[in-house]
């Protein structure tokens, strides 16, 4: 499996017009990009940091893993995501480790991407997300 660098940093916030003005102030830059991912039921701002970038996420509904987050565990860090050219082939090389995503099938994340998360309970505490960017 090739990680080609660390794509993200997810940080669950709880309104995420504060926590732009908090990260523009923090960062000394606005978001390159806001947007809402239906199918995580996340809006997310994008702040680029070098090389890789903050993501700001907030529910947009209670049963967001982002909500069931914040309410378990406060704002905070959520996730690490780290970029990959062929995420058939990192999933295929997990799997012969014995290491499976969080879902099967096609998922798709920010920006259209195609994701795959690994719960934390197998990955010493952190969510992964692993996306695919050719
Ligand atoms: N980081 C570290 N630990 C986490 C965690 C996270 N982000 N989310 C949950 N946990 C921990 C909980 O604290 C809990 O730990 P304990 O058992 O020690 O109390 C445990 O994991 C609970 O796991 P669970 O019962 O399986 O279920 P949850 O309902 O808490 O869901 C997870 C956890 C990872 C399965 C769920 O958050 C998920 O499916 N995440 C993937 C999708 C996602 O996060 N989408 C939002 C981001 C989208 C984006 O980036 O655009």
């Amino acid at each position: 499996m090739q990680l080609t660098r660390l794509d993200h940093i997810g940080i669950a916030v709880e309104d995420l017009d504060a926590g732009i003005a908090n990260y523009t102030r923090l960062l000394g830059a606005a978001p390159g990009k806001v947007e809402t991912v239906a199918s995580e039921a996340v809006r997310a701002a994008f702040f680029a940091v070098g090389d890789t970038r903050i993501e700001l996420l907030a529910a947009t509904d209670p049963s967001s893993a982002v909500a069931k987050f914040i309410a378990k565990r406060g704002p905070g860090i959520h996730h690490l995501c780290f970029a990959v050219p062929d995420l058939d082939r990192a999933l295929s090389d997990l799997a012969a480790e014995g290491v499976a995503p969080l879902t099967t099938g096609d998922r798709y994340g920010a920006g259209g991407h195609r994701v795959a998360f690994f719960h934390p309970k197998q990955t010493g505490g952190a969510l992964i997300e692993l996306v695919e960017v050719k």
